[in-house]
């Protein structure tokens, strides 16, 4: 199962001269594009005392103010689009957020652009024109499906939307389909293989040669299970709503060392989490981008809270991103779904018999994440609910999560003070006893 060789597009082999001059030209065109045209950042930059005139090297992007989640948030939902709303093509929105949550938008240009990304991104990963790409990424809001559809569409492939879920049905049409690729989370990958293994069907028999994973993080550990269970190439693939969905970077199977960030359309840069200071390549701090073709909802300096570093270029002429050792923020990914534990704070406190002291237990069984929920009821009931009342009091709960932020969760229910108070600091909401990657 080795690679053959696809075809590149000129700039992946550029010179980093090239390369730098026309992110410069691209550049000064977006900061000038998101000037123009989308108020609060004119104001932001005002306040700074920047302009786009200002913009004379990629370094002088580092006297730029910075964009948050929460300027995202603040502008729900249309306010940071640069162009009038008939010229959005597309709207996506972040994953396991609540209805406050991303919206982003994309015009036409900016759709043909995300579709050339991906497709560059399955080449790299060895993928080629005529196979076929089963895609298990859910389709909807999330930017997983549709984003890895276009691109394998537009790579030439034979896309099966089969998006996420239905596990049984997903091993029967691999083997009926025989598909060359597969894209999906990677826990959820080993789902399907451990199907695949119950059905007694070995990987030799498994007609898959790549996989492209992403959207949570994984490790070199999983790789290995991952690429032996179901006997293919597994490719990292990292993206995320705000800067555009999956495809931001992507790994090559030549040297699998990374994702390599497609820098003609996105610029990266690494700063101090802390005082927001750039940081040379190789230090690990966040991770940050400046979209530099993106019309409809242009990012400048957005801050992903993802902790890595910059690596220097391989197997393509742009620079890589080093695994993603954490987050700056306390945001967890379950099951390739962004989850706040806020917003499951939300939900406990709709309901008057908890107490809303609470504990979300994170456990890994097997390749999947299991979240506990751990609630307490009010003092005054402690001790006098039947044991169908606090059934239902869970049911409702996990109810509202699941149809709310969309995890699967089990909810306990316990007697008031069961769960530890901490009389200094913040309450220990988060128990993550999953397994670093
Ligand atoms: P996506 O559609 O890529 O999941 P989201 O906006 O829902 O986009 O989530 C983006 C976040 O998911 C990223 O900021 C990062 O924390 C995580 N993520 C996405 N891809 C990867 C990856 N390959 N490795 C590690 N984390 C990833
Ligand atoms: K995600």
């Amino acid at each position: 199962k080795s690679p053959r060789p696809g075809d590149l597009d000129p700039i992946e082999t550029a010179s980093r001269d090239e390369i730098t001059a026309l992110q410069l030209q691209r550049l000064q065109w977006s900061v000038r594009h998101t000037y123009d045209n989308v108020a609060p950042y004119r104001k932001r930059c005002e306040e700074a005392g920047v302009h786009p005139d200002d913009l004379k090297s990629l370094a002088d992007l580092a006297k730029f103010p910075f964009m948050t989640k929460t300027d995202l948030r603040d502008n729900y939902p249309f306010g940071l689009f640069a162009v009038p709303r008939d010229k959005v093509a597309r709207l996506h929105a972040s994953s396991g957020t609540t209805g406050k949550s991303v919206v982003v938008g994309y015009t036409r240009n900016d759709l043909d652009n995300w579709a050339d990304v991906v497709a560059r991104s399955l080449r790299a990963a060895g993928v080629r024109a005529g196979d076929m790409v089963h895609n298990a990424y859910g389709y909807g809001m999330f930017t997983g499906g549709l984003g890895a559809h276009y691109g394998i569409e537009r790579a030439g492939c034979t896309a099966v939307p089969m998006s996420g879920g239905q596990t049984e049905k997903q091993v029967q049409q691999i083997m009926d389909f025989r598909p060359d690729a597969i894209m999906v989370t990677p826990s959820y990958s080993l789902v399907i293989a451990e199907e695949f293994e119950r059905l007694n069907i070995k990987p030799e028999d498994i007609s898959l040669k790549i996989g492209i994973f992403g959207a949570e993080p994984w490790g070199e550990g999983m790789r290995g299970e991952i690429e032996r269970k179901l006997g293919i190439d597994a490719i990292d693939i990292y993206g995320l709503t705000e800067v555009m969905g999956p495809g931001v970077a992507s790994e090559c199977i030549e040297t699998k060392d990374g994702p390599v960030i497609w820098e003609d359309h996105f610029y990266p840069e690494i700063i101090d989490p802390d005082t927001g200071e750039v940081l040379p390549d190789g230090e690990e701090g966040e991770l940050v981008f400046t979209s530099l073709t993106k019309e409809a909802f242009p990012v400048i300096r957005y801050r992903t809270r993802d902790l890595t570093r910059l690596l220097p270029p391989t197997a393509r002429s742009f620079r890589r991103i080093g695994k993603i050792t954490g987050r700056s923020d306390d945001m967890l990914i379950v099951r390739g779904v962004n989850v706040f534990p806020t917003q499951i704070e939300e939900q406990i406190m709709r309901d008057k018999r908890l107490s809303g002291n609470y504990q979300i237990v994170l456990t890994r069984d097997g390749h999947l994440d299991n979240v506990e929920i751990r609630v307490e009821v009010q003092r005054d009931l402690s001790g006098k609910l039947s044991r169908t009342e606090t059934e239902n009091i869970a049911r409702e709960l996990q109810h509202h999560i699941k149809t709310i932020i969309g995890i699967s969760t089990k909810v306990n229910v316990m007697e008031f003070e069961a769960i530890p108070r901490t009389l200094t600091g913040k309450a220990r909401r988060v128990i993550d006893q999953r397994p670093k990657q």
